[in-house]
């Protein structure tokens, strides 16, 4: 058997100091998914995450707390791994700095760079910041003399200490960052860390003797060791340092440091002296990603602004929670988190482009076909174009994965969910299973859709692991999930021909944004929808191209019921027909048409506007009227339900 190739990623280690919030989640998820994919590219994975547990602000936390620094750790890691665990974090390992498989490490790399020379004993005077763990020198202070990171005060500390000799080693790091575009990403991070090691390396305080909460300087044990020599020394414990040499020579160097932008400094030059003293190679890529913000800051519990991961996932699902951190975030910058931005994503893209496909493909399955696939035949037996959407569509997602272009792949997914959606509509299959004489066009086009969610349910795995099986096991293909892998999507095919799928379960439901209820919203709207008299004043007709209108879908339908909606003059709610489906919407022609004038009535109707919410009706659409003054008229067609307006 061909020997899979390593691959090796980690994400920070956190401090226990507070509950983690959804800016830590999202740093886990995103190398969640790229862990992930690499395993459904056919990667051996290791992926690593765990806890940063000793340190200055632990011991007085847990002091003030009343408990030992243990007890303390230890009821705050259970709820990192819980937290991680629902929000279906697939690492292979967990690494505390409390465990004795790091201090043993932790020590021994101090005692070999010591015995190199590069270790030397000191008098550390400087100003040392609490809350970030962080030595600063006078020249690195904010504008008001405090810490450049958290800008609260700073202390000037001085004590007897041990020192790595950093300066020794700038210029070869400078060189290797020099030298390797990509090893510290994104580029505007890169140049970042080249202007700070040109600003002069000083050797770096690595002991302290102030509090004892930390791993023992080995040859002098009134020092602890610096918390972040300490940290940064996890990512090489857990794959085998002291004791697995096969396993460390497999997933050293690390493929992927993915931290946040502020501890790109720690991971790029700090991390390199380390390993350049201990003569191992350096880690392939440090990628600093942006921080989630809201109502325009990083949140953080000092800011009183944090969202609660555990709390949204139980509301939302963690796939919900997932797919919006991964869509809705470039990977290198800033990101607003809000939670109406949140609800329109699950709504729009969860609820109605993949939920509808699925559900309206199974619907249409069970009732045309008694819920079994027939092999597909003839001249259209593949579609060619479907199918060379969804070659491109792999192709292209794959090449984005690799580049770590995590909302650009899920997008092209997307824009494949939307093309299958829209296959529907141009094939119209309720219009062929009234035709005995086109049963083969009709299971040709369900073995396409089917063949469609078999490839999308692959690609989205890495982002919503728990949707992804859940569609596999709705459409009832054979192979077990756990095992699927890119290679099976890399052609078009592989769905038996003869499958039996299964019932439609909905994936995600849709979440009312109740608008009456939020004056700060509606203020906001009002606001928006004068701009928007505004703007459309000034060009009442802009253009729109071609591709604009075709992701308007249009559909003739039937009105199977009507009637008025109380206390309102205008509106009338409708049901209506369309063709494999039927939907409830609100209409505002109650003063031009009877509820019995318009029962029977083919008109043609709006099928993709986003719901919304009127006087407590949820309206999924919209039908068209032509109105002249104060006359309104339906487009009425004589054409049959479903077929398609363009
Ligand atoms: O820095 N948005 O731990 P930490 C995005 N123990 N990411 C955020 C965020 C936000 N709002 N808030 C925090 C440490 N993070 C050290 C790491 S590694 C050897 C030692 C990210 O718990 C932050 O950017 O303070 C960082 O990458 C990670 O959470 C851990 O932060």
């Amino acid at each position: 058997m061909e020997k899979k190739k390593p691959f090796y990623i980690t994400t920070p280690i956190y401090y226990p100091s507070a509950k983690l919030h959804i800016g830590h989640a999202y740093c886990t998820t995103i190398a969640d998914a790229i862990a992930r994919f690499k395993r459904l590219a056919g990667y051996d994975v290791f992926f690593l995450t765990g806890s940063d547990e000793h340190g200055q602000k632990i011991q007085q936390t847990a002091e003030a707390a009343g408990v030992t620094p243990i007890e303390y750790v230890d009821g705050i890691v259970a709820g990192f791994q819980n937290l991680w665990k629902e929000l279906h974090i697939s690492n292979d390992d967990f690494i505390r700095t409390t465990e004795e498989r790091h201090q043993r490490v932790v020590q021994e790399v101090f005692r070999r760079i010591y015995e190199k020379g590069d270790i030397y004993k000191g008098s550390y005077k400087g100003l040392y910041c609490t809350p970030c763990e962080s030595y600063w020198t006078e020249h690195q202070l904010d504008e008001n003399g405090c810490c450049p990171d958290c800008h609260r005060p700073v202390q000037e500390v001085s004590e007897e200490a041990y020192f790595f000799k950093m300066s020794k080693y700038a210029d070869k790091v400078l060189e290797y960052i020099e030298a390797n575009p990509d090893f510290i990403q994104p580029v505007s991070r890169r140049n970042e860390m080249i202007n700070f090691i040109k600003q002069g390396l000083e050797d770096l305080c690595i002991s302290r003797t102030s509090f004892d909460w930390g791993i023992p300087v080995p040859i002098d044990t009134k020092h602890v060791i610096y918390v972040w020599f300490d940290a940064l020394t996890n990512y090489i414990t857990p794959i085998g340092f002291l004791d697995d040499k096969e396993k460390f020579d497999k997933y050293w160097p690390a493929d992927l440091h993915l931290v946040g932008k502020e501890i790109v400094r720690f991971h790029s030059i700090i991390w390199p002296c380390i390993l350049m003293a201990l003569e191992l190679p350096l880690p392939k890529m440090i990628y600093g990603h942006g921080w989630l913000i809201v109502g325009g800051d990083k949140m953080s519990k000092s800011k009183g602004n944090v969202v609660d991961p555990l709390a949204l996932i139980e509301e939302f699902s963690a796939d919900a929670i997932r797919y919006f951190l991964l869509r809705e975030i470039n990977l290198g910058q800033d990101g607003n988190f809000s939670r109406d931005a949140l609800i329109t994503r699950i709504n729009s893209d969860l609820a109605n482009d993949l939920g509808n496909l699925l559900h309206r493909t199974l619907n249409m399955i069970g009732k045309f076909q008694q819920g079994s696939l027939i092999p597909p035949q003839g001249e259209s037996g593949i579609d060619a174009s479907l199918k060379a959407d969804a070659m491109e569509t792999v192709k292209a997602y794959g090449e984005e994965m690799e580049a770590m272009q995590l909302s650009s792949a899920i997008k092209k997914v997307w824009a494949f969910v939307s093309r299958a959606n829209k296959y529907i509509d141009e094939t119209a299959p309720w219009v062929l299973a009234k035709d005995a004489g086109r049963k083969q066009e009709l299971a040709n086009t369900m073995y396409n859709l089917v063949e469609s969610l078999r490839i999308i349910s692959v690609l989205i795995s890495p982002y919503m692991p728990v949707t992804a099986e859940r569609i596999w096991k709705q459409l009832g293909l054979p192979k077990e999930f756990s095992g699927v892998q890119l290679s099976d999507i890399q052609e078009w095919g592989g769905t038996p021909g003869d499958l039996k799928v299964g019932v439609p379960e909905q994936l995600f439901p849709r979440i009312e944004l109740e608008k009456e209820e939020a004056p700060a919203r509606q203020q906001k709207a009002a606001g928006k929808k004068e701009k928007a008299k505004a703007d459309a004043k000034k060009e009442e007709h802009p253009e729109i191209t071609m591709e604009e209108f075709s992701k308007i879908h249009l559909r003739v339908v039937k009105v199977l019921a009507a009637e008025p909606v109380p206390k309102t003059e205008k509106l009338l709610k409708l049901t209506v027909d369309l063709g494999d489906e039927e939907r409830e919407i609100v209409s505002g022609i109650a003063r031009h048409y009877t509820p019995e004038e318009l029962i029977g009535k083919n008109v043609v109707m709006v099928i993709n506007l986003k719901s919304a919410k009127i006087r407590g009706i949820v309206s999924h659409g919209m039908v068209l009227a032509a109105s002249h003054g104060d006359d309104m008229k339906l487009l009425d067609v004589d054409m049959p339900v479903g077929s398609q307006v363009r």
